[in-house]
C-alpha cells in the first residue's frame, strides 16, 4: 500500500466528528501532488524536495517497525488538496517497562482553512491515537502564543524540565 501507516488505527472513536467535505487519513505517497509540501512550507522551511526525495523519505517512514510515523492529513475533497497535517512520532524506549513516548510534530493548517477548528480536530485525533498506542507521555514544542491552544488538549509546561536545542 501507499499509505504511510495502517488506516485502521484511525477508528471512528479516534476520528470523532470530521466536518463534511473533509477526509482525515494517513499521508499517502500521492500527496506530493496534492500540495503536501506547500502546506508544510506554511510551517517552516521545506526547501527544494524532489519527488524522488519525497518518495524515498516516505518509504523510510513507512517501513519503521513498529510504526514510528503517524502523519495524519486532512484532504479537502472538493479541491483534492491536503489542507492540514500533524504528525505523531513514536519513540520506542527501554525505560518505563519498554514503553514508548509520543511527540506531536509539524502541525499545520492551510491559511485558507484557518478558523474552522481543524487544528483542534488534528490535536484531538493525535492525542487519542497516542493513548491507544500506549505512550507514557506525549510532548510538543511550540511558540509562547500557542501554549493556550495546546493546553486545551491536555498539554502543559513541564516545570523544571527544559527543552534545549542546538541548531546546525
Ligand atoms: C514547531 C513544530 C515542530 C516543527 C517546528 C519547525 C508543532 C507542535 N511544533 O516547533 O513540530 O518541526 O516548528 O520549526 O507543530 P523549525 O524549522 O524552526 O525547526
Amino acid at each position: 500500500g501507499k499509505s504511510l501507516f495502517d488506516a485502521s488505527v484511525l477508528t471512528s472513536e479516534v476520528l470523532g466528528n470530521v466536518p463534511e467535505g473533509l477526509a482525515v487519513r494517513p499521508l499517502h505517497i500521492a500527496d506530493f501532488d496534492k500540495g503536501y509540501l506547500d502546506l508544510l512550507s506554511q510551517l517552516t522551511t521545506v526547501g527544494p524536495v524532489t519527488r524522488e526525495q519525497f518518495n524515498e523519505r516516505f518509504l523510510v517512514m513507512q517501513h519503521t517497525q513498529p510504526t514510528a510515523y503517524y502523519v495524519v492529513v486532512i484532504e479537502d475533497e472538493s479541491s483534492q488538496k491536503v489542507v492540514g497535517s500533524a504528525t505523531l512520532v513514536i519513540e520506542w524506549k527501554f525505560i518505563h517497562s519498554a514503553s514508548c513516548r509520543g511527540r506531536v510534530e509539524d502541525v499545520v493548517i492551510d491559511a485558507n482553512m484557518r478558523g474552522k477548528k481543524l487544528g483542534a480536530l488534528l490535536n484531538r485525533i493525535l492525542v487519542a491515537l497516542a493513548k491507544n498506542i500506549g505512550v507514557y507521555k506525549l510532548s510538543l514544542e511550540c511558540k509562547d502564543s500557542l501554549i493556550p491552544f495546546y493546553e486545551l488538549y491536555g498539554f502543559k509546561k513541564d516545570v523544571g524540565n527544559n527543552f534545549l536545542v542546538q541548531r546546525f
